[in-house]
């Protein structure tokens, strides 16, 4: 089948990201034909570094990625459209869609939510103006919902990339960081944050030697300030107490799941790095995308109490406790200083949690099989 997917580039990366990969795996797995649209593909380029940014149409990875223009050339209809994250189509596109003698299968992909009204409303059709039936995928953690991003054989490659100190060591050379005895290694993928020096803090002072990895991005105004630093680059390499910091380049999708699987503990956000902690098999924290009327704070809640189920009472509670001050911006060094009381136990649940995902039906294979059926 042939599929348009239509990005809509909000800010950060996570739109392109989640549709970058999206559109691989359907390529890749399920032999597709698979068009990105996307309207800003300056912000798609550091996730694929080989990609020419003012390309107005390249193959990626066997994916067709053409630059959605405001001022839209007319394009055949496919037969599975994927408005990402409630964008609108352009309406010589939406024309094209009504106009097939054959009804395309037309989606929205909503974002990722943990929260109880997500499987109600999974795969809902709604009519729409133009005739069609526009069905709503939700991606999600429990029976019900479109599942989850995850590459066929994706844990078993980490599992055995862990197993691997040799191929780990390999990995963190070629970013210029290398490993400390005995040391801790955390990545930090985070929005601005206030609750940042407290937690450096915490660490500078710890009983253990941490090594911090710090991809460029949002968060690194924070972490100068904290180093009494005028600006940061990649590159840049500091030591305070027993914490040392590396802040390293924006890496590929790859590469950056091979930072995660290579660390202890790994700070996320957004949606799309979210979900490859989770499939790193390591405890990690969550900045969550903020949003209108404090609306992040009900997902973030929805997810910590699926998230939580199997651990004791304590360990839940320090977990939620570190991802409550990581998110409000205050009191996340008590808070780590909480949850490493619980570490071998967190490290064990994020291994099982990563295990019970992964046996659900992941969400590409999902979507092929919602599309193949009849309308
Ligand atoms: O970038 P994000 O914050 O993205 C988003 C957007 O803000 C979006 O509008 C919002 O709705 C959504 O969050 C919830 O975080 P995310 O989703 O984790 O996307 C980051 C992408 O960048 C992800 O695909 C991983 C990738 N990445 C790399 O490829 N290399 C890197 O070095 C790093 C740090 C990330």
């Amino acid at each position: 089948m042939k599929w348009d997917i239509f990005c809509n580039v909000i800010d950060n990366f996570g739109d392109i990201g989640v549709t970058w990969r999206l559109a691989r795996q359907l390529v890749a797995e399920h032999g597709q034909a698979v068009r990105l649209w996307v309207d800003e593909p300056a912000v798609f380029a550091p996730l694929c570094p080989q990609a020419d940014p003012e390309a107005d149409g390249q193959w990626q990875q066997g994916v067709e990625i053409r630059h959605w223009r405001r001022d839209w050339q007319p394009a055949d209809a496919a037969d599975v459209v994927i408005e990402a994250f409630a964008c609108q189509l352009p309406e010589q596109y939406l024309a094209a869609m009504a106009a097939r003698s054959d009804q395309p299968r037309w989606l929205n992909l909503e974002y990722l939510s943990a929260e109880d009204w997500i499987s109600g409303c999974h795969g809902l059709p709604s009519f729409q103006p133009n005739g069609l039936q526009k069905a709503f995928y939700f991606p999600g953690f429990v029976e019900g919902t479109g599942g989850l991003l995850r590459e066929t054989g994706l844990v078993e490659r980490r599992q055995a990339f862990q197993a691997d100190p040799e191929a780990r060591r390999t990995f963190l050379e070629a970013l210029g960081v290398e490993l400390e005895e005995g040391a801790l290694l955390v990545s930090l993928f985070a929005y601005e944050n206030a609750a940042l020096a407290g937690w450096l803090d915490v660490l500078a002072a710890g009983d253990r030697a941490v090594q911090l990895l710090v991809p460029v991005g949002r968060v690194l105004a924070d972490l100068a300030r904290w180093l009494g630093e005028d600006k940061l680059g990649a590159g840049a390499r500091f030591r305070r107490g027993r914490l040392s910091i590396a802040v390293l380049p924006f890496v590929s999708q790859e590469d950056y799941d091979h930072v995660l699987w290579s660390c202890d503990f790994n700070a996320v956000r957004g949606e799309d790095s979210f979900v490859r902690a989770q499939w790193a098999g390591r405890p990690l924290l969550w900045h969550i995308y903020q949003q209108e009327e404090d609306a992040h704070w009900d997902k973030l809640e929805a997810f910590l109490a699926v998230h939580c189920r199997d651990l004791s009472p304590a360990a839940a509670g320090a977990l939620t406790e570190s991802w409550r001050a990581w998110n409000r911006g205050k009191g996340m060094g008590e808070a780590w200083t909480g949850l490493m009381a619980h570490w071998p136990e967190l490290q064990s649940h994020a291994e099982c949690w990563c295990g019970v995902q992964a046996e659900r039906t992941d969400l590409a294979t999902g979507l092929v099989q919602f599309c193949t059926k009849p309308l």
